[in-house]
C-alpha cells in the first residue's frame, strides 16, 4: 500500500431520500480518521470536501426517472477530477461518503489509471439498477451498473469514457437485498456474488481468500467500495437503507485485515454513513475502525 493517502470527503445526499448522509464525511473526520491513520505511519493529504451542487428548484426532482440527476452528475464530475489529482500525486485515494452514488465519480477518476480495475463491493445491496429496473429512482442504487456502462449518458460518460469496469472484475460481498432486475444482470453478466448465504456457509475467511484468488491475476488494481449497510444494522445503525441479517463486526474486521495482508487494495471508499440516523456516532466510528484494519492496524 502507498504511504501517502489522499483523503477526500463527498457530502452527497442527493442519490437517495434520507437527508443527513451529506454529514457523513464530517462524522468520519470527527471520529478521528486522520489521527488514526497518521498513527500507522501514513502521510495524509486532506483534500477537504467536494462541493456538491444544491438542486435549484424543489428538491428531489426526477429527471428521466432519476432523482436529482443533474446535481448528482455534476457532483460526481467534480469528484472524479479530484480523485484523478490524488492518483496523479502518487497517493492512495480514500473517499468518505456521502451516499453511494459517489462511487460513480470515484470509479470514473480511478479506472482511467488502470487497464483492468477490480472492484470489491461490500454492501447489502447490488447497486446494479438502472432507471428501467430501479424501484425508487434513487441513484445510490445504481453506481455499479453505471460503472459497467449501463444507464443514463450523463452518468455513464463521466470521465469521458463509458465502461469503467468489466463484469468479471467485480466481487459483491454481503448481498441480501437484490431487486429482480439486479439479479437478472448478475446472471447475464456472470458477476461474482458472495451473498450472506455464501458468507454463512463458507465463512468470511474463505470468502476473502476466493475473492483475492479471483481478482489477483486479472486485475492491476482493486477498489474497495464499502457501504456501511453491508454490516448488520446492530453494528451500523446510522445508514439510510438498513437490512437485517448483515455482516458482523468481526467478519468485517477480518475481511479488512485479510485484504491488507494481500496488499491488493489500491483505493477505497466508505459510504452511506448518516449521523442523523446514528447512535452516538457509532457508525462513523465503525468506519474509522475498519479503515484502521484495512490500513494495517493489527492490534487495537
Ligand atoms: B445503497 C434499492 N435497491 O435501488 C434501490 O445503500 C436500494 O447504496 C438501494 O446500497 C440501496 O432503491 C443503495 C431498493
Ligand atoms: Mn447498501
Ligand atoms: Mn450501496
Ligand atoms: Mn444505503
Amino acid at each position: 500500500m502507498k504511504t501517502k493517502l489522499g483523503i477526500i470527503g463527498v457530502p452527497m445526499d442527493l442519490g437517495q431520500l434520507r437527508r443527513g448522509v451529506n454529514m457523513g464525511p464530517s462524522a468520519i473526520r470527527y471520529a478521528g480518521v486522520i489521527e488514526r491513520l497518521e498513527k500507522l505511519g501514513y502521510i495524509i493529504d486532506d483534500y477537504g470536501d467536494v462541493d456538491i451542487p444544491t438542486p435549484d428548484r424543489k428538491s428531489n426532482q426526477m429527471q428521466d426517472g432519476l432523482r436529482n440527476l443533474n446535481e448528482v452528475a455534476e457532483g460526481n464530475r467534480r469528484l472524479a477530477e479530484k480523485v484523478e489529482r490524488i492518483i496523479e500525486g502518487d497517493a492512495f485515494p480514500l473517499i468518505l461518503g456521502g451516499d453511494h452514488s459517489i462511487a460513480i465519480g470515484s470509479l470514473a477518476g480511478i479506472a482511467r489509471h488502470y487497464s483492468n480495475l477490480g472492484v470489491i463491493w461490500y454492501d447489502a445491496h447490488g447497486d446494479l439498477n438502472t432507471s428501467d429496473t430501479s424501484p425508487s429512482g434513487n441513484i445510490h442504487g445504481m453506481p455499479l451498473a453505471v460503472s459497467l456502462g449501463l444507464g443514463h449518458d450523463d452518468l455513464t460518460m463521466i470521465g469521458g469514457y463509458r465502461e469503467k469496469i468489466k463484469p468479471e472484475n467485480i466481487v459483491i460481498i454481503g448481498a441480501r437485498s437484490l431487486d429482480s432486475g439486479e439479479k437478472e444482470l448478475i446472471r447475464e453478466r456472470g458477476i461474482k456474488v458472495f451473498s450472506m448465504h455464501e458468507v454463512d456457509r463458507m465463512g468470511m475467511t474463505a470468502v476473502i481468500q476466493e475473492t483475492i484468488q479471483y481478482l489477483k491475476e486479472k486485475t492491476d488494481g482493486v477498489h474497495l467500495s464499502l457501504d456501511l449497510d453491508g454490516l448488520d444494522p446492530n453494528e451500523a445503525p446510522g445508514v439510510g437503507t438498513p437490512v437485517v441479517g448483515g455482516l458482523s463486526y468481526r467478519e468485517s474486521h477480518l475481511a479488512m485485515e485479510m485484504l491488507q495482508e494481500a496488499g491488493m487494495i489500491t483505493s477505497a471508499e466508505f459510504v452511506e454513513v448518516n449521523p442523523i440516523l446514528d447512535e452516538k456516532n457509532k457508525t462513523a466510528t465503525l468506519a474509522v475502525e475498519l479503515m484502521g484494519s484495512l490500513f494495517g492496524e493489527k492490534l487495537k
